[in-house]
């Protein structure tokens, strides 16, 4: 390896390992990668899979790749006689900006999984060039720019792949750019289809922001992963890119199946594909639109294009089922009005139930219904979720097709979350059960033998100690950020949403800062981490992050209570950081409003490196409660069932908590208390105070006191270091059930059926 590493460096730069730079080293070994997975040959298979997602957030590429290609230890051992080591040279590379959150980073666990499993599957979306914005802090607030991550040298490959896209005013051609997607261990691949349009100018966006002139689609198409939607032009603009994508996923379909010589009447037995959210819908009314310029009649297209899709669903937040307006589509793909109408009369002509039409009385189509009606399947991603939909968010549609619902739970890759992101906890797995787990993730369950054995807990210990310092090290380079490795580290770190609750966190933040002002002082200094972007045009969200920036800003400069309570918020939160703050962190922080976390896949990663959850009985903590038991988890708040019926009779007041408990008062009002306004923004603060006295509508003070007192008791329990550890071998060998291998596997028998 240290030959061949030195032959490129040779050939590229004149230079070896000895003399190179860390750049020229991470571009000689993208290069043996990328030959590695040039030879491999692709998985082939009599059906295959196509998982169609607005977003793949998959992270950097060199580490994963490597491990799957099997070259990871030896890679490290030829770099190890320079003092480096793969994580070292893979600071450099650009985390690629195509995703946003748990959706974005599902995709790209599940095309890691379909590769392991050797199925033949492909993932197909859109190569955003700036993708998601970069989050800068300036003056306490969120502020965004645009986040070129493409370079000259890069994991995307173009093909000589190009379809027509024809948008009614005009047509467009697209370009097919691939990443390979190696399985573990496997010699095969499979791919990662992003397509794009030469005519796309990077430099149309204004100096220093995100703004960009969003009339001209052949230039502005695919440079951002959700363009603003607060105008109809961004809004129009993302039905342009959906049916970009869905377009393009509808013409490659058909194309490889021509090729494979699938007869097309018989499409769902050698294709499925995968609608992940509501973004793809429009694959279901392009496939037979394309099916009816074959030939088809419109009743077997229908047909066939229905046992061929599957839908899922990641949320019960309204503003993720989509539904656009008709003249919407009339202007962007007026090609699809008559087959998305069609459909409609169908569903109409058998339908009494008003709620589950495609076109309502308002005129908007509902992309969901569509899924459900002309899919095969729908699935919800933790039992509580799939639940729910059935009892009531989609308990219409469940009445009509109870056979095409079932749940999916999530899962994550242990290649990226375990093996790669914490290589010390995955050598000492092994010393003690052996590798076993990197193939079956349920042999962790092995590691139960030694929940009381003081060697191996304490060993637990040096191992998170050895992850903090990691992370500290790292948090200075990066944000300047001081982390005293001795504290508790507590994390919260997910997008920012009301419903995720990092504003009940934040007002935590409060009571102990007052806590200790008034001289109760924690036994041990606290860490309170927070990462979180929030959509730009989502202002409460950007008020939360104001405050915990204030926070932040409150508690370091106040002599007080800085070595006892340090409130951090991380700059940019995206995969790099979570790969450094999961290994580090003591408490997972999953304190969604319960019914609102469909799933939830960080919580599985925290407890997967051993963090011990501080959740409410919400998405997949349903699940890690049950496989961990009570004395492993901290679970409080009000239940989904509780909370769906407040929602139901529109009875919670957040006044009332307010206005009648006096902690809950004090801490609300702190919000603009003169300490918080001397450096934050009036205008900003006094709206946030005002959205939790009067409106909460994912209810923060209902749970706050019961957050106050659980917190306060898992700090008590922190200290008790022995049976701590005992919990977070606990958490590790139970994760096993949480591999996304499981998950695959399950889609693979229950929805997709390939060999
Ligand atoms: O909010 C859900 C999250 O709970 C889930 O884990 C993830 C993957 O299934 O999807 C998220 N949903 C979205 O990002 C948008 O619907």
């Amino acid at each position: 390896m240290e030959e061949r590493i030195n032959n490129i460096l040779k050939t590229r730069f004149g230079r070896t390992l000895k003399d190179s730079t860390r750049e020229e080293i991470f571009e000689a070994l993208m290069e043996i990668t990328k030959q590695e997975l040039e030879g491999r040959p692709k998985v082939a298979g009599d059906k295959k899979v196509y998982y169609i997602s607005a977003e793949f957030l998959i992270g950097k590429l060199l580490s994963n790749n490597l491990i799957n290609l099997g070259l990871y230890d030896t890679v490290n051992q030829a770099l190890s006689k320079y003092h480096l080591t793969v994580s070292d040279v893979e600071d450099l590379e650009m985390e690629p900006s195509l995703g946003n959150g748990g959706l974005g980073r599902l995709a790209a666990c599940f095309l890691d999984s379909i590769a392991t499993l050797n199925l033949a599957g492909d993932g197909i979306g859109l190569n955003y060039h700036y993708g998601l914005f970069r989050q800068e802090f300036v003056n306490n607030k969120q502020h965004e720019v645009i986040n070129p991550w493409i370079r000259k040298e890069s994991w995307l490959e173009k093909r000589p792949v190009s379809f027509e896209v024809n948008f009614g005013r005009f047509t467009l051609h697209s370009t097919m750019y691939d990443i390979d997607i190696p399985g573990y261990e496997t010699g095969k691949c499979n791919r990662l289809h992003l397509f794009d349009l030469d005519s796309v100018d990077d430099n149309m966006v204004k100096q220093g922001g995100i703004d960009f002139d969003k009339d001209d689609i052949p230039r502005n198409l695919t440079l951002f992963l959700y363009p603003d939607d607060s105008d109809r032009k961004g809004r129009i603009l993302r039905v342009y890119q959906q049916y970009f994508m869905v377009s393009n996923a509808a013409q490659l379909i058909l194309k490889e199946a021509e090729e494979r010589r699938v007869n097309l009447h018989e499409l769902d037995k050698h294709v499925a594909i995968q609608i992940n959210d509501t973004h793809p819908s429009m694959v279901i009314p392009e496939l037979i639109r394309l099916l009816l310029k074959r030939g088809f009649e419109m009743d077997e297209a229908v047909e066939i294009v229905t046992k061929t899709c599957a839908y899922t669903n990641h949320t019960i937040l309204a503003e993720a089922l989509e539904k656009w307006p008709i003249d919407y589509l009339q202007e962007a793909v007026p090609q699809l009005l008559p087959i998305i109408r069609e459909l409609d009369k169908r569903v109409k002509a058998k339908v009494k139930d008003e709620t589950t039409y495609i076109i309502d009385e308002d005129n908007l189509v509902h992309m969901a219904s569509m899924d459900i009606h002309y899919g095969h399947s729908v699935n919800g991603v933790a039992s509580l979720h799939t639940d729910i939909l059935k009892k009531s968010e989609l308990n219409n549609f469940y009445k009509l097709y109870p056979e095409k619902f079932n749940n999916k739970t999530n899962g994550i890759t242990f290649r990226r979350w375990l093996i790669a992101a914490n290589p010390e906890l995955t050598a000492y797995i092994e010393k003690l059960i052996g590798s076993g787990f990197r193939k079956n993730a349920m042999e962790l369950e092995k590691l139960l033998q030694f929940k009381d054995d003081e060697t191996v807990l304490r060993e637990i210990g040096r191992i998170r100690n050895h992850n903090k310092r990691r992370a500290a090290r790292y948090l200075y380079q990066i944000q300047n950020i001081d982390l005293d490795v001795r504290s508790i580290f507590d994390v919260q770190i997910k997008r920012l949403h009301e419903y995720k609750r990092q504003q009940m966190n934040a007002l935590y933040a409060i009571y102990k800062y007052l806590e200790i002002k008034s001289g109760h002082l924690p036994e041990r200094p606290i860490t309170m981490i927070f990462g979180a972007k929030a959509a730009p045009a989502y202002t409460i969200a950007k008020d939360i992050i104001h405050l915990i920036l204030c926070l932040q800003q409150i508690t370091a400069s106040d002599p007080e209570v800085s070595p006892y309570l340090k409130v951090v918020m991380i700059e940019n939160y995206n995969v790099t950081k979570a790969e450094m703050l999961i290994p580090a962190a003591d408490i997972s922080e999953q304190i969604s409003l319960a019914s609102k976390e469909a799933s939830g896949t960080g919580n599985m990663k925290f407890m997967l490196n051993g963090a011990v959850t501080l959740g409410t009985e919400d998405g997949a903590n349903v699940e890690i409660h049950e496989l961990v038991g009570d004395d492993n988890i901290y679970i409080f708040g009000k239940s989904s069932d509780y909370v769906v019926d407040l929602y139901e009779k529109a009875s919670y007041k957040s006044a009332d908590f307010y206005k009648t408990d006096a902690l809950i008062h004090k801490l609300v009002d702190f919000i603009v208390s003169d300490e918080v306004l001397e450096v934050g923004d009036p205008v900003a603060l006094e709206r946030l105070h005002h959205e939790l006295v009067s409106k909460d509508w994912f209810m923060t003070l209902l749970d706050l006191k019961e957050y106050i007192k659980i917190k306060e008791k898992v700090f008590e329990d922190y200290e008790d270091r022995r049976s701590w550890y005992k919990k977070e071998l606990i958490n590790i060998a139970k994760a096993g059930y949480f591999s996304s291998d499981r998950t695959i596997e399950q889609y693979n028998k229950d929805i997709w059926t390939l060999s």
